[in-house]
Parts: structure tokens; C-alpha cells; sequence
């Protein structure tokens, strides 16, 4: 059974010592745009408290004046109509408890390394958001047949020339019921990092398709052109050899989510005697059927207990009784669903790091004291380099990412595109910086 010492270094490095996290404890990749995720030991609340669920933004934060705030509804309707927010609320209320997880989650555990932010468990959270149907709202104004679509559009404004984060949703999915424009996040207002006044719950999908700040939809008869559908948010239909480049054609929408499950409880170092290992599970709209626990690298499993009632889209704690007395232990989590998906042990290697879901080794001990992993100090880089990266963000978001030159290459071209000013004379001095600091 393959474990890289890569990948238990790194869940070693992720590991608070096994007490609940708190909102104290969220791992920022990125102070802004904001990109923060949960600590593992998080994931002991069936419903994440939101001052420990992920945020994800690639602009920005919009500051929305609720007063003014609108709903547009045009595009391929019978009747263009816009809804305030007290408009929004006369349709029939829904509760639902989903869980919201970036596709971009565990992408840190990818080999080779992938650019992006670099996740590792936390860009995801359960929460129980309240709402009305999109297909209610939709029907309002009348969608004309032919529709295959219908695009979402935030108050987010991109930064630099970074195309604006648009994206379709397929019709099928937006006329599911449940699929909710939502308002309340756990009964509460929803807070400006998670998509106040309103936002799109696609439950069973990733992330990029819950639009935050909602303020347009429109209804189209093809998939958005722009660069969030076309080019990101796309993994390959079939199996990808580690590295290797795929065809554009081959390239589809991310919709659903993996099966997977965490290890909270216990952290890197326990006492002798009986453990309760403690952890979380979730699904796509398959739901899960079970977990298992191997205390032993792999070799053997053995089914965890759910404890909790757990809900369709929801996450569903687990628990197992674990013996140990001495010694170095590996223990292993795998889910499964009804859909017969089970978590590898190996992740499927693709060009944007999607859908991470690998069964993820975590290293226990019995006794001493877990190794410290120091946060290095990246040296000062060329002028070019505050220059041009540091308009939009700031030096996290190179920080985490270790890529090769040519992936650095590529990523100076993407950033330039986007309006980053590095001047040609420039570029070498800032792409051998880059390559020679933030190397795999
Ligand atoms: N308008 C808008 N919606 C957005 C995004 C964004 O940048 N702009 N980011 C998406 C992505 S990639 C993720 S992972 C989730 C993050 O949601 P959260 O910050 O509430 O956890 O929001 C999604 N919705
Ligand atoms: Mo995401």
C-alpha cells in the first residue's frame, strides 16, 4: 500500500492536538482575497458553526447595501422581473442542511503539484441554509423552452482584468428541488464572507456553481463562454496519467462531489488505552452507506459506527473504539455510498487539482511529543515581483504553491493576462525568483 512520507508529513503538519477547533484555529492560505480553511479538528460538528467554515473568494469582498440590494431575472424569459429581498421571502421557505466543499479541496496532496490555492482538508463545511427554490423564483418569470442554462452572476467586481466569476448551472439542476436561492446560514443572516444577502445552494455539487452575492440570473440556451466555464472549474472524462496534459475537448464541468471522510479526533499524539477516533464523512446525492477505519496502514479495515441521524446532503459524524498501547500507528479512513463510490487510495490526478478525495493516511503516536514543521521565510524577490503579483494579492498565494518553472512560466502568463504589469525585460528575473523560491 503506497504512503508517500509526503502526504503524512503534510496531515501531520495539518493536525491541531485533537481539541475542537475554533473560528481562532482557521488556517488562512490567503488573507485577501480571503481564502481561509478549517483545521481538521473541526470536523466534529455535523453542522459547522460559521465561524469555522471555509471561506473562498477570488476578488474582493463586496460590501452589499441590503436596502438597494436586487435579484435581476432577464436573459430567456417570458417576463424580465427583479425581486427585493422581501419579495424574494414570499415564496414558500425552505430549510436544507448541505454541505458546501471547493473542488479545489485537498489540492495540496496532488503529485505532481498543481497550481491554485493550496487546500488541504478544510475548504469544506456543512451548514443548514435557508431559502426558496430557484425553480419557484425561476417560474415567476416564465423560462422559454430550449433553456439548457442559466447563468449566475455575483456583486463580486474581479480585480485587474481577471475575467468576472460567472457561471452556468445546467437547467436540470436549477429546476431541482432542491436547489435553493438561500438567504440564512444556520438561522442567521448570511455574513458578507459566505455570499450575504443571498447565494446559490447546489447541494450534491462543488462549490464554484453556489454563486455568493447573487444579484443576476439568466436563463440561456448554451453553456457560458467565459473563462469560469470554459477553461477553470473543467476535469477530464477519463483517466489522466500523473502530469500528463489533456485535451480541451476532454475537459468537462465540474458538478458532483466525491465521497470522502476526515480523521478528527485524535490528533498526531495519544495516551495508551482506549481512543475514540472521531470523524466526518460526506457524499454527492448518493448517500453514504458506510465508513471503515484501518488502525494499520491499510492492511485490514473495519467498520466505524455513525453516530448522529445524518441527512441527505449533509455530513455524517463517525466514531470508532480504538485499543492501542505503544508504538507508531497509521490510521486510515474510507468512505463509501450507495452509488458503490468509494474513496481510493489513490486520488485521480488531474491538470487543476479537483475533487481531491484519497483515503488520507494520518500518522498516530503513543506517547511522545509530534514534530514541529517551521514556516520558512521566502527571501525578498526582485522589485518586479511586489509590483506586479502584489496589486491583487499578496505574497500568500505564491507562498503555498510549489510549481516548476514551466508551471511558473505559465502562471506569469495567466496573471499578465489578467492585467498583473510585468514589464518583458522584467519577466526572467521575476520567473527565476519564482521558480528557484517556490519549487516543488
Ligand atoms: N460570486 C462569487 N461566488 C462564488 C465565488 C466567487 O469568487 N464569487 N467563489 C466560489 C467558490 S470557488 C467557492 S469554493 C465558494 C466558497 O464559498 P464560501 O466562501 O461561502 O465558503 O463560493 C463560490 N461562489
Ligand atoms: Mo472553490
Amino acid at each position: 500500500m503506497p504512503i508517500s512520507r509526503r502526504s503524512l508529513i503534510r496531515s501531520a503538519a495539518a493536525l491541531a492536538l485533537g481539541r475542537a477547533a475554533r473560528s481562532a484555529d482557521m488556517i488562512t492560505l490567503s488573507p485577501g482575497p480571503k481564502d481561509v480553511e478549517m483545521p481538521v479538528s473541526g470536523f466534529v460538528d455535523e453542522i459547522t458553526p460559521v465561524g469555522n467554515f471555509f471561506v473562498r473568494c477570488h476578488t474582493l469582498i463586496p460590501a452589499v447595501n441590503a436596502a438597494e440590494w436586487k435579484l435581476e431575472l432577464g436573459g430567456l424569459v417570458d417576463k424580465p422581473i427583479s425581486f427585493t429581498l422581501a419579495e424574494l421571502k414570499q415564496f414558500p421557505h425552505l430549510d436544507l442542511v448541505a454541505v458546501l466543499e471547493c473542488a479545489g479541496n485537498g489540492r495540496s496532496f496532488f503529485q505532481p503539484r498543481v497550481a491554485g490555492a493550496q487546500w488541504q482538508f478544510g475548504s469544506v463545511g456543512c451548514a443548514r441554509w435557508t431559502g426558496v427554490r430557484l425553480r419557484d423564483v425561476l417560474a415567476k418569470a416564465g423560462v422559454k423552452p430550449g433553456v439548457t442554462q442559466i447563468l449566475m452572476d455575483g456583486a463580486d467586481v474581479p480585480m485587474g482584468t481577471m475575467p468576472k466569476f460567472q457561471r452556468t448551472i445546467e437547467i436540470s439542476k436549477a429546476l431541482d428541488p432542491d436547489t435553493l436561492l438561500a438567504w440564512d446560514m444556520n438561522g442567521k443572516p448570511l455574513t458578507p464572507d459566505n455570499g450575504f444577502p443571498l447565494r446559490v445552494i447546489a447541494p450534491g455539487w462543488a462549490s464554484d456553481s453556489w454563486c455568493k452575492w447573487l444579484t443576476k440570473l439568466e436563463p440561456m440556451d448554451h453553456e457560458f463562454e467565459g473563462f469560469w466555464m470554459k477553461t477553470a472549474y473543467r476535469h477530464p472524462n477519463h483517466h489522466v496519467e500523473p502530469g500528463a496534459a489533456v485535451d480541451a475537448k476532454d475537459m468537462t464541468p465540474v458538478t458532483d462531489l466525491n465521497v470522502k471522510s476526515v480523521i478528527a479526533i485524535p490528533g498526531a499524539v495519544v495516551r495508551p488505552g482506549r481512543v475514540a477516533v472521531i470523524g466526518m464523512a460526506w457524499s454527492n446525492a448518493s448517500p453514504l452507506t458506510k465508513v471503515e477505519l484501518s488502525v494499520d496502514g491499510g492492511k485490514t479495515w473495519a467498520s466505524a459506527r455513525f453516530t448522529g441521524k445524518g441527512t441527505k446532503y449533509g455530513f455524517r459524524k463517525w466514531t470508532y473504539d480504538w485499543r492501542v498501547s505503544d508504538g507508531e500507528h497509521i490510521l486510515i479512513s474510507r468512505a463509501t455510498n450507495a452509488a458503490g463510490q468509494t474513496q481510493p487510495m489513490e486520488a485521480e490526478w488531474n491538470p487543476n487539482g479537483y475533487l481531491y478525495n484519497a483515503a488520507q493516511p494520518r500518522r498516530i503516536s503513543v506517547g511522545s511529543a509530534a514534530p514541529e514543521h517551521p514556516v520558512e521565510q521566502p527571501p525578498a524577490g526582485p522589485a518586479s515581483y511586489q509590483a506586479a503579483c502584489f496589486s491583487c494579492h499578496d505574497d500568500h498565494m505564491m507562498r503555498m504553491q510549489r510549481l516548476t518553472r514551466a508551471q511558473w512560466d505559465r502562471e506569469i502568463t495567466k496573471m499578465t493576462g489578467w492585467g498583473a504589469q510585468v514589464k518583458a525585460e522584467d519577466r526572467p528575473a521575476l520567473l527565476d525568483y519564482l521558480a528557484s523560491i517556490f519549487k516543488p
